[in-house]
């Protein structure tokens, strides 16, 4: 059993809507619990394309599937909320869901970079992360809390 944090995002359609139900889809995996959910954040849009803002939230679970079965999920899910992968890059989508850490699993492949690679650099992954563990070590960087107070919130903005 492993503890894995998720990143939730969207900026197309009713995302409030879509976040909830995407959370309650993966709380209804067999291999997966639900341990902790974060409040929910009205974020700028973070990255070179122009777009509306996001929502953004994170959620803990325990998990027997691993990493990469995870993500297989996470996929899964994605696709059952209308997300479509023809788009650009980083561009405007209906659900975003990244693995952002899973245990103590370090992963670099083709498929998945563990820990995500950006979480230090991103307020609106580090904000909601905080809300459920400002002491979490991110790998070589420090606490979710310590980087938060050198980063700032970048605009972002609690919304429940
Ligand atoms: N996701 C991106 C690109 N930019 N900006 C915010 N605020 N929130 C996101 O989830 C986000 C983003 C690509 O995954
Ligand atoms: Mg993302
Ligand atoms: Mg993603």
């Amino acid at each position: 059993m492993a503890r894995a944090f998720i990143g939730l995002g969207g900026n197309l359609g009713n995302v409030r809507q879509t976040l909830g139900a995407a959370i309650d889809r993966l709380a209804g995996h067999p291999g997966v619990a639900l341990v902790g959910r974060s409040r929910l954040y009205r974020t700028p849009p973070w990255g070179p394309v122009a777009q509306p803002d996001f929502l953004n939230a994170v959620i803990a679970v325990d998990t027997t599937l691993d990493p990469h079965a995870l993500l297989d999920v996470l996929l899964d899910t994605e696709r059952a909320f209308g997300r479509v992968r023809d788009g650009e890059r980083w561009g405007p989508r209906t659900l975003d869901l990244d693995l952002l850490v899973h245990g103590d699993a370090v992963i670099h492949d083709e498929r998945l970079d563990l820990p995500h690679p950006r979480i230090a650099e991103r307020a609106f992954v580090l904000l909601p992360l905080a809300d459920l563990d400002p002491g979490y070590v991110i790998r070589g960087r420090g606490t979710v809390a310590n980087l938060l107070e050198t980063l700032g919130a970048q605009g972002c903005e609690v919304l429940s």
